[in-house]
């Protein structure tokens, strides 16, 4: 029975079934025969000279295999971490970038930097000998914020980065910028921080390293979202190992959020340490390790200051941002406050003029880079804050002045001052669409309600754009990034007419193995159970750049469909063959081949079986096999947008932000999967309010401890925190991508932190309050409100 399910339908997810009868593929459950169990031994110091370290009495414990630290790294003359990105100045001068070690030499820079790695038969064993490990360490002092990072004075991370400042980095016209600040009559301006996230997935990292000295061959099976990217950086410049001998396996990933999207040194030094030891190793990371370890997101401090006309509209826009890298710049680390950020200080208005500086600061704290929106979510925390704060200043209403400020859609493509060019986009028709999607008509009657229980209730919107999709290399290139992000696919029919396909994104929890099943089983009209999606492994897939950047459609299943379309037109040659017609004269359709205007034709079974079985096949034209691969690179990111109007009831007995309602209005392109469309975003709101409401990573800031090292101290969002969301979409289409598609993992995370901050201020506007960081916990609000209300309270 035909089982097409193709494009706009919403199956049950194929992956489902296995995750939820735990039949999911771990790296933390998977056994190596002979395996021992490897613990990184990591600084508690945040700054400090290394003087020694005597591992003699650790060594002498049974089980104990090998213990590692920077000296045997250095004596084997292996590289640091490499970053994928280099940015430079307003003059052409590169970042500064400081060597990365894979375990730490001479100095520590952070609390959870690797100082060694003990190898042992047990973890029990591993870590008794990492306990009697004796590092003599010389504390130095501590700097974990961005402005005191750059005062004079401030403790110094490296001997080479005067004012442990990487970059001064800038985009934008700049002089342009002064000339329109000049003619305005209105300047709003805005301080804010965009605070420091940890992203949790569900899986902790984890790796296991395998050498086989018959071959010359390492496995490492490892949780990442790109391995093919951590093979390449790996193969070609930390370890120096022939790239085909390193085989890289990324099998089911509980969830990566961008933390998993590095390659980091874990991975280098059990890679390594498997060789010298001569077993396989793992290493399971456990909570508290991930929380100083994982890379972090975030970490902004930023002045902005809106120039506007008499009218409220946009004249230019001014921003300067100090980001924190860390102490070392991670594989994306760079780019994220500066390429995904700046171009899009624009937002969805029609902002003639921006100019954004970001200076990019080294500190004592765990390394910063992509978190879910990465570099998006925090250009439109301050776009969509300072376009409210101004409204307010001016006397406009919040909607009128977006209204009269927002591109409309005929002007699409339109050519932002920041270098990108929005391709498609109905902003106006996202913001109309929610604005009756949320009640706001009825906003008033739910505010008087909470009024009369003693309740403050606000409204906030965020209007919002994104790019996503990355990346066009070229446009990569350009900005930095230090290789290609195109993507590939192999469509492999097998005889029967079942298909294999082979890409080079990877699915931790995004749905690819039934979105991208539904493409093909479109395209090719097999049934939808007849498609198998495999990724993942570097030994079985083609080069492929991984899952970022909602990418993953955009981009991997653009090459997806193209050797879909290759597939089809080889299809046509054998049928043309079979058929005894002209090729042109074949048309396909639902899985049939058929010759124009007859009655003859042929199925896609037949038309593979034939492919497989080539008696009487005219060779010299035709080659047996019906496989196709095709590479994928855009000519542009895509641009996803909408509009999200959050509402929150506040009680100023406890300061407690209540999510009322929470409506998003997505334009994604062509929907693939309407139910998954309908989760992605779900997903990404919850972390977004989680970043609003409750997330923070704080460090002490004399000892450069983290305050926030566990789930005891870091709160992240709960079901019972967010209300029924009310998620629909408004589609244009993408004018460059094969199916029309635009990304949908990441619209959550931007549009909401600033729905939800808005509606907050909303709420608080009657106190005379314009603004409040992130996140507003109740102690926060509650400050705030005591502030406001009695003054001297809160002392
Ligand atoms: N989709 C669709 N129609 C569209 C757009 C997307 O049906 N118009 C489908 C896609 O086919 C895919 C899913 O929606 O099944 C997400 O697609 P896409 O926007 O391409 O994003 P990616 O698959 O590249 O996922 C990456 C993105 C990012 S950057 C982060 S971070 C993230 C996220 O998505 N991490 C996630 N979503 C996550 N979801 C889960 N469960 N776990 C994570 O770690």
């Amino acid at each position: 029975m035909s089982n097409i399910i193709g494009i706009g339908e919403s199956p049950r997810r194929k992956e489902d079934f296995r995750f939820l009868t735990g039949r999911g593929n771990y790296v933390a459950d998977m056994k190596r025969p002979d395996a021992t169990v490897g613990v990184f031994i990591r600084s508690q110091h945040a700054h400090a000279v290394i003087r020694s370290i005597d591992t003699k009495a650790a060594l002498a414990l049974p089980g104990v295999e090998a213990i590692l630290t920077g000296d045997d790294v250095a004596a084997d003359g292996l590289g640091g971490m490499p970053c994928g990105w280099g940015i430079s100045n307003a003059e052409g001068l590169p970042m500064k970038e400081p060597k990365f070690p894979m375990l730490a030499q001479g100095k520590v820079r952070f609390v959870g930097d690797m100082v060694a790695f003990v190898v042992a038969d047990t973890l029990a064993q591993a870590r008794a000998a990492a306990e009697l490990v004796v590092i003599d360490y010389e504390v130095l002092p501590a700097v974990v914020g961005v402005l005191e990072a750059v005062r004079p004075g401030a403790p110094q991370l490296f001997d080479d980065v005067p004012n442990n400042l990487c970059c001064d980095w800038e985009m934008g016209d700049k002089a342009a910028v002064a000339v329109a600040f000049r003619k305005a009559a209105h300047v709003a301006r805005l301080s804010l921080v965009n605070n420091r996230l940890i992203g949790n997935p569900m899986e902790p990292r984890s790796a296991i390293a395998e050498y086989n000295a018959g071959t010359g061959h390492y496995t490492l099976w490892t949780t990442s979202q790109f391995p093919h990217v951590v093979r390449f950086l790996m193969a070609a410049l930390v370890l120096n190992i022939p790239e085909q001998k390193l085989r890289v396996v990324a099998p089911d990933v509980g969830g990566g959020f961008g933390v998993k999207q590095f390659h980091y040194g874990e991975e280098a030094v059990i890679t390594w340490a498997a060789k010298r030891v001569g077993r396989p190793i793992k290493w399971v990371a456990d909570r508290s390790e991930g929380f100083v370890s994982d890379r972090h997101g975030r970490d902004h401090v930023t002045e902005a200051e809106l120039a506007l006309d008499e009218n409220g509209k946009f004249l230019a826009l001014k921003v300067n941002t100090l980001a924190n890298m860390g102490a070392y710049l991670s594989t994306f680390g760079p780019n994220i406050p500066t390429n995904l950020y700046a171009p899009l200080l624009g937002g969805v208005y029609t902002t003639p003029v921006i100019y954004c500086n970001v200076k990019v600061v080294f500190t004592n704290t765990v390394p910063v880079d992509a978190y879910r929106g990465a570099g998006r979510p925090e250009a439109t925390f301050v776009v969509e804050r300072i376009v409210d704060v101004a409204a307010a200043e001016m006397g406009i209403d919040r909607v009128e002045i977006r209204r009269r400020n927002i591109i409309p859609k005929e002007a699409y493509p339109y050519q932002t001052p920041m270098l990108v060019e929005y391709d498609s986009g109905d902003p106006m028709g996202c913001l109309e669409g929610a604005l009756v999607a949320a009640d706001v008509a009825g906003f008033a009657e739910r505010k008087a309600a909470s009024e009369r229980e003693g309740k403050f209730r606000g409204l906030g919107y965020s209007t919002y754009v994104e790019a996503c999709g990355l990346a066009p290399s070229r446009f990569a290139g350009r900005l930095g990034a230090r290789g290609g992000l195109y993507e590939s696919a192999t469509v492999r029919v097998h005889p029967t007419g079942q298909v294999t396909v082979l890409i080079g994104t990877h699915n931790h929890g995004q749905g690819h193995e039934t979105t991208f099943a539904q493409i093909i089983s479109e395209k090719l009209g097999v049934n939808f159970e007849n498609v198998d999606i495999v990724f993942g492994d570097t030994d079985r897939v083609q080069f492929g750049m991984g899952t970022y950047g909602s990418r993953s459609l955009v981009v991997g299943g653009a090459a997806l469909s193209k050797a879909g379309d290759k597939v089809v037109v080889k299809g046509k040659k054998i049928a043309a063959h079979l058929l005894e017609a002209g090729e042109q004269d074949i048309e396909f359709k639902e899985g049939v081949f058929s010759v124009a205007g007859t009655d003859r034709s042929k199925t896609f079974q037949e038309i593979a079986g034939a492919a497989y079985v080539p008696h009487n096949y005219p060779l010299e034209v035709l080659e047996p096999g019906l496989e196709e691969q095709a590479y994928y690179d855009p000519i542009n990111f895509t641009y996803p947008g909408g509009c999200h109007i959050a509402e929150v009831e506040i009680d100023p007995e406890t300061g407690i932000v209540t999510l009322a309602r929470y409506t998003a209005v997505d334009d994604v392109g062509t929907v693939i999967n309407p139910m998954i469309v309908e989760g992605q975003p779900h997903g990404g709101i919850v972390q977004g309010v989680g970043q609003a409401l409750f997330e923070g990573a704080v460090y002490d800031e004399v000892s450069g401890q983290p305050l926030s090292g566990s789930f005891m101290d870091y709160t992240m969002p709960r079901a019972d925190h967010v209300p029924n969301m009310n998620v629909q979409t408004h589609s244009t289409l993408c004018t460059h991508t094969p199916m029309g598609v635009k990304g949908c993992g990441e619209v959550g995370t931007i549009g909401s932190p600033a729905a939800v901050i808005n509606s907050v201020v909303d709420a608080l506007s009657h106190l005379g309050v314009q603004h409040v960081d992130m996140p507003a916990t109740p102690n926060r609000i509650w400050r705030i409100i005591q502030n406001a209300t009695m003054p001297q309270a809160a002392e």
